[in-house]
């Protein structure tokens, strides 16, 4: 096995793209608060190189982790003598890439030409979906237009889709893709995009909103890293930029917003996948849509769509002081979950992110909840982890047609109370 996984390195480093052979993902479930703590300390051993799936302060107590090869044997032998439990959920991570992959180029043979002709069913690459968008636009330029509101650090565009019956309307603006490897997000939102060109004029909700609202869409919320998982890093999560002082690449984007910047639940170290950034909104990617907010003046919904764990939240993250909408929220998102569990009954788990989730500070709904937009929700796709990050491509469908149904009444309920 260890020659295998030297091979397996050396040809990564030849083809520029990391491999993940022998990788496991561990589900831990820590007993009490001590062994919450004995995982803390596992998470700060630097040279494991372990990629924690959630923080070790998750409510459940439990938490999946990434352990790459050399260091399983350390890892388990650890859990054992502190008598922590954990289980298997991934035996080896490279084998569910590989499949992954291969699904995905079967699917790359036929270029469309429209977005009928699109693979929903499938994940796509960051060329791709760019260039859904311009199908898009180009086959309903009454109801769809593209803006670009900034680039990223790379220099690549910031696209949004704006989907507009008239001028003046209040917003709705959704974001997929803010973390790279939440494949499942873009993935899920170019179905939204195809399913509101095709609703409007023929399903009475939804044509109903868009008479009266404007839907923003940015499917590729984080490009650079979006594009990375594709060529180099299938784990990748932040942003790409080059952090000065430091040989670790990247900002978390849903750390770097200007709410409770720089509180527990965000992380001073460039190494870490909850790194905060040097400042507020110091990010192209989130300056560009904090700048968006300001300029529209008018968003009343900010939904931020992330995988995994299936989930709804609203804020807030960084303090467990309640928002003063907490009850209406905490209602609606019972109705949005109750609907998206009709559909396939798939099971979301809803409330405050810190009482929910864990703490965490500086994320983009508690930005925006701040801003005055009232409906300001963060969602966890699917699954709760038997693929995590790795959702096969056959889930696509079901899940954004589940998710879209969430959206909606979220929707709905905004356009029946005004504020
Ligand atoms: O840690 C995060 O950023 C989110 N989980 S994820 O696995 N998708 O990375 C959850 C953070 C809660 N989000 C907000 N309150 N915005
Ligand atoms: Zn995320």
């Amino acid at each position: 096995m260890r020659g295998l996984v030297v091979l397996a390195a050396l040809f990564a480093a030849v083809c520029g793209k990391e491999t993940f052979e022998g990788h496991q993902v561990l589900r831990i479930t820590a007993a009490d608060k001590a062994q919450i703590n004995l995982l803390k300390d596992l998470s700060e051993l630097e040279h494991l190189k372990l990629d924690f799936w959630m923080e070790p302060v998750h409510k459940s107590l439990s938490v999946d982790v990434r352990v790459p090869f050399h260091s399983l044997q350390i890892v388990k032998a650890f859990l054992r003598y502190n008598l922590i439990n954990y289980q298997v959920m991934i035996l080896d991570l490279q084998d569910l890439l590989d499949t992954e992959h291969r699904v995905m180029i079967r699917s790359r043979a036929v270029q469309p030409r429209t977005t009928n002709d699109y693979d929903y069913t499938n994940y796509h690459t960051l060329n791709e979906i760019y260039s859904f968008m311009d199908m898009l636009v180009e086959e309903n330029p009454t109801l769809v237009s593209k803006i670009v509101i900034g680039q990223s650090y790379e220099g690549r565009p910031l696209n949004v889709l704006k989907f507009s019956t008239g001028a003046n309307h209040p917003g709705i603006w959704i974001d997929t893709g803010i973390h790279a490897r939440e494949w499942i997000t873009p993935a899920s939102g170019t179905w939204f995009a195809k399913k509101i060109v095709n609703d409007y004029g023929r399903d009475a909700a939804l044509t109903a909103i868009l008479d009266k609202y404007d839907i923003f869409l940015e499917l590729v919320t984080n490009p650079d890293g979006y594009e990375y998982t594709h060529t180099s890093n299938r784990m990748w999560r932040k942003t790409r930029r080059i952090n000065p002082g430091s040989t670790c690449v990247g900002v978390d984007p849903n750390r770097n917003w200007g709410t409770g910047f720089a509180g527990a639940g965000s992380s001073n170290n460039p190494c870490s996948e909850t790194y905060r950034g040097p400042s507020a909104h110091s990010e192209p990617e989130i300056k560009a849509i904090v700048d968006f907010v300001h300029a529209h003046g008018n968003l009343k919904v900010f939904l931020t769509i992330h995988s995994y764990s299936q989930m709804l939240l609203y804020p807030y993250g960084d303090t467990s002081t309640p928002c003063k909408d907490e009850k209406e929220l905490d209602d609606l998102a019972l109705k949005a979950t109750t609907e998206l569990k009709k559909l396939y009954g798939t099971s979301y788990t809803f409330g405050s992110t810190i009482a929910t989730i864990y703490q965490a500070s500086g994320t983009t709904t508690d930005w925006t909840y701040d801003q005055g937009i009232k409906y300001s929700y963060t969602f966890e796709l699917r699954d709760t982890g038997r693929y995590g990050f790795i959702l096969p491509a056959d889930q696509i469908l079901p899940t954004a047609e589940e998710t879209w149904l969430a959206v909606m009444a979220i929707m709905e309920h905004t356009k029946n109370n005004p504020y």
